[in-house]
């Protein structure tokens, strides 16, 4: 039998209480006619989300362009760099916080969460998360000679990074009243392998998140996070996973709603998904921030069909699905007062 690294929470549908079905219609009538998105733009915060997806998308293609980013190869050193160096050039002050993190295998990782804080004198702030790491294995390829090889990891961290990027340069070109940490955790994906057959432990995967848990780097703690994880995909479905829902409920409506109002609940579903060890996890349980997780997953068929497979690469990213994560996280940026 296939051995899973989620466990589906057996556990009854949230009501879609806050979206009619009358809406869901709307949003399909936008996405099958171009002519009618104009109408979308009828709030004033609406108005200013200026979310470039094709930027966004050329972010994706620069980091596969270093090769996977596995801890401890040279793609992954010049990608940190990368992605430090943009945040810097987007205004952000930056921390580079490095830390030796012990994988399940013993190996050490010479890791690095990149953080850029962008108007670092405001209060009231909000954080960003992704994970910008590869996995070295694509160990759920159904092709076994695979199993070992790196993930390019396009939507397996790429896209999380490409759209915070985009972000970033919003941030930038339109300050918010609200001041923005984003955090690029790092070692997220080096968990135990399907194929390992060692003794068990818990908390291999997040070794990044975990760190910062304990390490934050903020005098002002973020009132709230939103994480990314596998949001470049083809027919995305983002529920509610039950972490979100248990540690940050009014996070969940406040970004969910949001998304019904740009329309894009067409694949933002206000449903249960299952329960998800991500980095969101560790960021609520050890921070107390409330975080959710924008993630692609479904109970029936899980993650994507590319997940830890050698198909997760460029191609297989749609700048569409990138756009509207982008547009959802804009919207809520762009919202708070
Ligand atoms: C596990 O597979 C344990 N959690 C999902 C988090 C993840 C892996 N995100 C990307 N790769
Ligand atoms: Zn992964």
């Amino acid at each position: 039998m296939k051995k899973y690294f989620y466990y589906v929470a057996k556990m009854a549908l949230i009501p879609v209480i806050f979206m009619s079905s009358c809406q869901n219609q709307q949003s399909k009538a936008v996405a099958e006619n171009p002519a009618k998105t104009e109408t979308k733009a009828e709030t004033a915060e609406v108005k200013k989300i200026n979310f470039d997806a094709d930027s966004a998308f050329s972010y994706v293609a620069k980091q596969c362009d270093f090769g996977p980013r596995v801890p401890n190869s040279e793609a992954h050193r010049k990608c940190g760099d990368f992605l430090a160096s943009e945040l810097k050039r987007f205004g952000a002050e930056v921390i580079e916080q490095k830390a030796d993190l012990k994988a399940y295998d013993g190996t050490v990782l010479k890791s690095k969460n990149i953080i850029g804080q962008f108007y670092p004198d405001k209060n009231r702030r909000v954080a960003l998360f992704a994970h910008w790491d590869s996995r070295p294995f694509c160990d759920n390829d159904p092709n076994p000679a695979n199993h070992r090889k790196p993930v390019m990891g396009a939507n397996d961290g790429a896209s999380g990074v490409g759209v915070l990027l985009e972000v970033a340069r919003q941030i930038q070109a339109n300050e918010p009243n609200i001041g923005i940490d984003i955090v690029f955790f790092d070692s997220e994906d080096y968990g135990t392998p399907q194929f390992y057959d060692g003794p068990e432990q818990e908390h291999t995967w997040c070794l990044g998140s975990q760190y910062w848990g304990r390490n934050p780097h903020y005098k002002t703690r973020p009132e709230f996070g939103i994480l990314l994880d596998m949001v470049g995909g083809e027919m995305p479905e983002f529920k509610v996973d039950k972490v979100s829902y248990d540690f940050a409920s009014a996070i969940v409506y406040k970004v969910w709603s949001k998304a019904a109002e740009l329309k894009h609940d067409d694949v933002f579903k206000m449903e249960q998904g299952g329960f998800i060890t991500d980095d969101h996890f560790y960021v609520n349980q050890l921070t107390m921030i409330p975080t959710v997780d924008i993630i692609d997953f479904n109970n029936e068929r899980g993650f994507p069909e590319t997940w830890h497979t050698v198909n997760d690469v460029l191609e297989n990213i749609d700048k569409n699905t990138l756009r509207k994560v982008g547009e959802v996280v804009c919207g809520v940026i762009y919202s708070e007062k």
